[in-house]
């Protein structure tokens, strides 16, 4: 074994135990909703040297990095045996997506990818990427992975090497190894993203919230975050898609939304977390939100809070593409109250924030929602400025 070799392997291996060793921080945060931490929970970094190196000598004198991990992000989570886990989105430096599970023992940090990644079965027409699992566990006993599958446009021309055609791909498994894969979801649109199975049947059929979208990157006539029903998992198919969350100009979600995690049930609605995206002159900014609908009315949302919930902060701004915030998986956890919510950013790295149900519920039920005008805003401030002075006067 050279000395090159035996060096720089050691160096990988300090690398990767120092990274997934570390304990997290806790950020002091001032806005009350929820916590943020110091250091990212997955990066390409937590990725297994046995991943990225041939371990031999031999045929790797020079230690050379064999299969480059480009970004760990965009994950599903769901809590099993005990253990926290994240469906991450691992992509190579060839641009390529996988999945790969990723856990820890508490939801904060000591992330570490199980050891081989997850082996996605295809349909009869292979996948060229996928990404953005959302997982959800099914009242059918199921824990589902609902995921974008990306393929070329097959009426694409030759000189168009880019144009693509997203669709929700469907797989189940009950121990995040196996995984059966489904036929893709059909729906009324012509291409989907962002795709949530409803943890519960829904006048016995399964219910999907759905990003209606005309071509892969506009979602064009597509008016928000849809809702359909399908009789059938095994073959999916949404016959009417109704708009439950509409985009709306000069909002966070103006240009396209998208559901972001399977809805917690809370005594009050269904706590629903999404991506807004808004064009700048920068580019796409990506933050995420929240919106609670009606308990028996899945399309009726009650409560809405202005603005985003989390946007880019510091070092996430900046990534393969920047000023992105963008989540697809939360934890609820065992007490039924600590909320883990996972967030890449800038489709780049992962992060946790935590929270309580009973501060989830109280800014969503409580924080003023968008009037749609400058002037309801000042409204809404001097509403407060003036509650506060009359309290202030009454107490001193
Ligand atoms: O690059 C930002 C995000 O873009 C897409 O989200 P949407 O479909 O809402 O535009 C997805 O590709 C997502 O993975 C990515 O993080």
């Amino acid at each position: 074994m050279s000395e090159i070799f035996s060096r720089r392997l050691a160096q990988a291996e300090k690398n990767y135990l120092q990274i997934t060793g570390r304990s997290n921080v806790a950020v002091e945060n001032s806005n009350g909703i929820y916590q943020r931490y110091k250091y990212p929970v997955l990066t390409a970094q937590h990725t297994p040297v046995f991943w990225r190196y041939d371990l031999d000598p031999q045929t790797n004198p020079y230690f050379i990095e064999r299969f480059g991990i480009n970004a760990v992000f965009n994950a599903g989570a769901i809590k099993y045996n005990g253990k926290y886990l994240l469906v991450a989105r691992v992509e190579g430096l060839d641009r390529k997506s996988f999945f790969a599970v990723a856990e820890s023992p508490n939801g904060i940090d000591n992330f570490t990818f199980w050891d081989y990644p997850l082996l996605m079965p295809e349909t009869e027409v292979p996948d060229t990427n996928v990404y953005d699992m959302r997982l959800v566990k099914h009242e059918d006993g199921w824990i589902y992975g609902l995921f974008c599958t990306e393929r070329r446009d097959p009426n694409a021309a030759d000189s168009d090497q880019s144009a693509a055609i997203a669709q929700c791909g469907i797989a189940r498994t009950k121990d995040l190894v196996e995984w059966d894969r489904l036929p893709d979801l059909k729906t009324p649109s012509a291409q989907q993203r962002n795709v949530v199975l409803h943890p519960e049947f829904v006048n016995g059929k399964y219910a999907f919230y759905t990003r209606p979208q005309d071509s892969f990157i506009d979602a064009g006539e597509g008016g928000g975050i849809g809702f359909g029903l399908a009789e059938d998992i095994t073959n999916a198919v949404i016959n009417e898609e109704s708009i439950v969350d509409r985009r709306i100009y000069h909002t966070i979600y103006e240009l396209k939304n998208g559901a972001g995690a399977q809805p917690i049930k809370t005594a009050y609605g269904w706590l629903h977390q999404a991506h807004g995206v808004r064009n700048t002159a920068a580019g796409l900014r990506y933050t995420i939100y929240v919106y609670m609908t009606d308990l028996h009315d899945l399309t009726k949302v009650i409560y809405k809070p202005a603005g985003y919930l989390i946007a880019p902060q510091g070092e996430e701004y900046v990534g393969d593409v920047s000023n992105v915030a963008f989540s697809n998986g939360w934890i609820l956890d065992d007490d039924g109250e600590t909320l883990f919510i996972y967030y890449a950013s800038s489709d780049t790295r992962m992060h946790v924030a935590t929270t309580t149900i009973a501060q989830m519920l109280d800014y969503v039920m409580n924080n003023p929602p968008d009037g749609l005008r400058s002037s309801t805003s000042v409204n809404t401030l001097v509403g407060i400025i003036k509650k506060n002075k009359a309290y202030q006067e009454a107490v001193l």
